[in-house]
């Protein structure tokens, strides 16, 4: 059970509004090999939706609504995305979401920087002390330059940052980004394609100034050099038997712990609509982001792998299948193994109730669970049993804390 629970990343992807959080959603869906084709959030020109925004007025008005959840298995580890809708008027919904992650990641667009949902989400991070990273998104189009971003990110969300990609140039001459973590230059092309070009170079290699010219590759040695002397270390643990960065290595990683406690976030450049620096995203997430946390109950903090099963009611939705007139209760485990057919404490009521229909969500199908860990996300079809912030547990009383309550 250690290692299932061990092996789950939760976490919301938040925002303003059209930062691009579905477009980041359905790219990752494709990297992790959940969905073949990526969909586009409303476009004239192409058919598929994305997989997230699955409401008609989401496909209709080219904004997500609600948040959705989608899992999916990749290299070894499960991830659960909670992609947000980042319109106040939705903003209950997102909220509330950040009760039931692990961690997030902030989509920044690069030509507006932080804006003002996006601050207000990192202050419910800041108040949780949840992990941020940080995705800096449309490089394809002009923007800030990137030192006085991350300025701006460091003053507006009262966060440290960590460049872990670095961008050269950006809009029409955008060639890519140097990827820090594992020192290689990752060429873009503006193109669908899914495969990033990249080349395993050193900074100091002449190979540098053959691909990108000597002036932009001085450039960028001059840029390295600076943020290495400004700003923190960071030792993510390094690929599966390979080393981690000499250029990130130091001062014990002190980045990664200051990521953990959420004083620090990991920065990568990218775009979300062109495919790119989307799997590098990924690829250190799934190695640096915290599986499951304890959870704090009024009557003890819960354990995530040690205690057995826990889980809280985060939110309810109604006719999510046009088939099924019935609502959806979304139950984030805490603790243990939920298993199908299982008696659970629901301790509002202090009565038993079994489920023999609860599903997971995988990347846009339901699908029935028979088994399900701490950090997954459940549907459990609700009859009015529910009600936001309801416990189910093996049988102890526990009620947890910080969900936020809105007046109806
Ligand atoms: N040029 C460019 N456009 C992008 C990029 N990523 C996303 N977009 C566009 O930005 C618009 C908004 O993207 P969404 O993914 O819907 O943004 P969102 O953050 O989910 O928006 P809400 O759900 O309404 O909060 C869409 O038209 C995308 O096609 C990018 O990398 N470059
Ligand atoms: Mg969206």
């Amino acid at each position: 059970m250690k290692t299932e629970i061990q092996k789950r990343r939760t976490f919301a992807i938040i925002s303003h509004p059209d930062a691009g959080k579905t477009t980041l959603t359905e790219k990752l869906l494709l990297f992790g090999g959940a969905i073949h084709v990526a969909g586009a959030v409303k476009s004239n020109k192409i058919k598929k939706t994305a997989t997230s925004d699955w409401m008609e007025i989401e496909k209709q008005r080219g904004i997500s609504v609600a948040t959705s959840v989608m899992g999916f298995d990749y290299e070894g580890y499960k991830i659960n995305i909670l992609d947000t809708p980042g319109h106040q008027d939705f903003a209950e919904d997102t909220y509330r979401t950040l009760t039931a992650v692990d961690s997030v990641i902030i989509v920044v667009d690069i030509a507006k920087g932080v804006e003002a949902q996006t601050r207000k989400l990192m202050e419910v991070c800041r108040m949780r002390k949840t992990p941020v990273m940080i995705f800096v998104n449309k490089m394809d189009r002009d923007g800030k330059e990137p030192f006085d971003l991350l300025d701006e990110l460091e003053e507006e969300l009262q966060i440290h940052v960590r460049p872990l990609s670095w961008p050269i140039e950006m809009g029409v001459k955008f060639k890519g980004v140097y990827n820090l973590y594992e020192e290689k230059l990752d060429l873009y092309t503006p193109s669908k394609q899914t495969i990033t070009e990249s080349v395993q170079l050193n900074l100091s290699s002449p190979e540098l100034d053959a691909q990108i010219g000597a002036d932009l590759a001085a450039k960028l040695r001059e840029d390295i050099e600076l943020i290495n002397g400004v700003y923190p270390a960071f030792t993510p643990q390094p690929p599966q038997g390979g080393e981690a960065s000499p250029l990130l290595r130091g001062f014990g990683g002190a980045g990664l712990d200051k990521y953990l406690k959420g004083d620090l976030a990991p920065v990568f450049f990218g775009s979300a609509l062109n495919n790119f620096g989307v799997k590098e995203l990924l690829d250190c997430f799934v190695r640096i982001a915290p599986s499951p946390r304890p959870v704090a109950a009024e009557e003890r903090t819960v354990d995530p792998e040690n205690d057995p099963f826990s889980g809280f009611i985060f939110k309810i939705h109604a006719n999510m299948d046009p088939n099924h007139r019935s609502c959806i209760a979304f139950l984030k485990i805490c603790s243990g193994k939920f298993e199908r057919n299982t008696n659970y404490r629901h301790v509002r009521f202090d009565k038993l109730m079994k489920f023999s229909q609860a599903t997971a969500f995988m990347a846009q199908k339901k699908e029935t669970v028979d088994e399900a860990y701490a950090g997954d996300i459940i549907g459990l079809p609700d009859t009015g049993n529910f009600k936001i912030g309801d416990t189910l547990t093996a049988g102890e009383v526990l009620h947890f804390k910080g969900l936020p309550s809105f007046s109806p």
